[in-house]
């Protein structure tokens, strides 16, 4: 089946020894680091959108990082940011409630209240969840009950298989993360995240067939392990 994706050519990563792209020029640029799951978020919502042509990614060496990127673009110097009319907006889930706000394209909402509303209580969980997965995975509290809050939210709309039942930015604020967790737990605890689980299995299994339909595959198979890698360090 022939699916039209064009591979998007990413941008040279910028690091200490490059000059900063003009700011405020009028061109919308997304600073990213190619293996940060936040950074992933803003970019997979970007995609998502079709917004490919109208958003510069601007790839930085979070190892190595430009010194302007802290003292001209973003204080707090974490990636994502996102440089748009006059102003830089930070923070990962602030930025897709921003860029389906701001931008054309398939909205990342639904109309729906009561969706809404628990869009809202699961992009705050989305901290907790984090945590819940680390602490798990460094001793010994259950590694289980993360996912079983997540296949109980993937329970609650039963009119597609995504949180809200339609796709949104709330799939797209976990899916980075799972997508790194779920090979890391096998690996570390030997236990898998799918297993029991039917429908956070279908979310994975449908997530990853988004993905590649969209050119939503951010990071290739190498920046992917290397990003496993690092996490593993932190555990
Ligand atoms: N709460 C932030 C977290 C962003 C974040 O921690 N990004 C990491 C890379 S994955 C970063 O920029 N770290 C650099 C640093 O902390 O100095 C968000 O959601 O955007």
């Amino acid at each position: 089946m022939a699916t039209g994706i064009v591979q998007e050519v990413i941008p040279p990563v910028l690091d200490s020894t490059s000059d900063q792209p003009p700011l405020f020029d009028g061109t919308t640029r997304l600073y990213i680091s190619l293996i940060c799951p936040y950074a992933q978020r803003a970019w997979i919502a970007r995609n998502y959108k079709g917004l490919q042509d109208k958003i510069k990614l601007v790839p930085l060496d979070l190892s190595n990082r430009p010194a302007w990127y802290k003292e001209k673009v973003y204080p707090p110097n974490k990636v994502p940011s996102l440089e748009h009319n006059g102003k830089i907006i930070g923070e990962s889930l602030d930025l897709l409630k921003y860029l389906d706000s701001s931008f054309e394209g398939p909205s990342l909402l639904p109309d729906d209240p009561a969706k809404r509303e628990f869009a809202e209580e699961l992009l705050l969980y989305t901290d907790t969840f984090g945590r819940g997965v680390i602490v798990s995975l460094k001793g010994d509290t259950d590694v289980g009950a993360p996912y079983d809050h997540l296949e109980t939210a993937l329970s609650k709309f039963d009119d597609g298989p995504f949180f809200l039942g339609q796709f949104s930015l709330v799939d797209i604020a976990y899916a980075p993360f799972i997508e790194r967790y779920h090979p890391l737990t096998l690996d570390v605890k030997k236990y898998d995240i799918t297993a029991g689980r039917p429908k956070l299995t279908a979310w994975i299994e449908v997530r990853y067939v988004l993905q590649y339909f969209y050119g939503l595959r951010p990071v290739d198979r190498v920046e992917q392990d290397r990003s496993i890698s690092a996490n593993q360090k932190m555990i």
